[in-house]
């Protein structure tokens, strides 16, 4: 099984007495009060996000607002891992309103509904409310009823912690060319890699239909143009045929991973503007140096 992770938002406004609740009408956790949130649109930073599901869902401008918390949410059964960013909202323009979504109402400390509430939340908000940060697990069984959980206070949310927690910018895309169904294989811990990290990946292979849930492409030429980056596990003359596909889909960088360097194939891709790099993906995504290698 193939482990998708989401990242979501979750915002809780606090003029340090009482705190912002939404009453979720409708969809994933509805009829439970909760903070204000919801998932990252494509190429959207997680700041913005909290900023703009904010808005969206309680009509509040957030003027300030810190991250205090990422918790990663499991559900038996379900592939996907939900890595929720809490933030703390201290400052917003605007007087919150009813939307479509959430109808909004401040708590005094005292007086949370916790009865009302995810179950996650009886953990870990009263650390919020006592101004702390944390990290969570929390798996949940049947009636979301919590199976495991893990919580710890933290000071700050260090690099390897979370990958995407590392900075706000955007995910890039991804091309594998070359990915393999095989766990053993480079090309495939790259995939679930990037994926753990939040990011977007396009695997090809002629060979292939998935990879777990993931559609396989069967060739470059459909894959869409200007990914942020190709990373290359095929062999030299392999990757000789599809150079004019590889020119065509214009990458930004080009990794080309131990086994798969191509002399004429990067000194053309650079002369066509293509930055090329010779890196093991897996090692750049373990060692947490993938995004500064990519933007370098
Ligand atoms: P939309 O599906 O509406 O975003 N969320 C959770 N919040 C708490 N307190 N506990 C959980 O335990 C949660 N799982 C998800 C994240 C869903 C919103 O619900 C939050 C988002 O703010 C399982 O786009």
């Amino acid at each position: 099984m193939i482990r998708t992770k989401k990242i979501l938002t979750l915002c809780l406004a606090t003029d340090g007495r009482r705190v912002l609740l939404g009453m979720k009408k409708r969809g994933f956790g509805a009829n439970r009060w909760n903070g204000f949130g919801g998932k990252l649109e494509p190429d959207e930073s997680i700041v913005d996000a909290a900023k703009r599901e904010m808005l969206e869902e309680s009509g509040v401008r957030i003027t300030s607002l810190e991250r205090v918390g990422i918790h990663e949410f499991e559900f038996r059964e379900n592939p996907e891992i939900l890595e929720v960013h809490v933030f703390r909202v201290d400052s917003f323009e605007g007087e919150p309103v009813e939307t479509e979504e959430m109808r909004p109402q401040w708590f005094s400390f005292d007086d949370i509904p916790y009865a009302e509430m995810w179950p996650d939340d009886a953990y870990w908000l009263p650390m919020f409310l006592a101004g702390k940060k944390f990290r969570g697990y929390f798996l949940f069984g049947e009636g979301d009823s919590i199976l495991e959980k893990r919580l710890e206070e933290v000071s700050r949310f260090d690099q390897d912690a979370v990958a995407s927690a590392r900075s706000d910018i955007a995910m890039k895309t991804v091309v594998i060319l070359g990915a393999s169904d095989k766990p053993q294989r480079y090309s495939n811990r790259a995939l679930n890699l990037l994926i753990e990290r939040g990011h977007s990946v396009v695997p090809v292979n002629p060979t292939l239909d998935t990879i777990g849930s993931i559609a396989v492409m069967p060739k470059l030429s459909e894959v869409s143009k200007g990914p942020d980056v190709l990373t290359i596990y095929v062999k030299s003359e392999t990757s000789s045929a599809l150079v004019d596909d590889i020119v065509s889909l214009a990458p930004k960088t080009v990794i080309f991973n131990p086994g798969a360097e191509n002399p004429d194939v990067e000194r053309m891709l650079e002369l066509s503007g293509i930055r090329t790099v010779r890196t093991c993906t897996v090692t750049l995504l373990a060692s947490g140096s993938f995004e500064a290698c990519i933007s370098a």
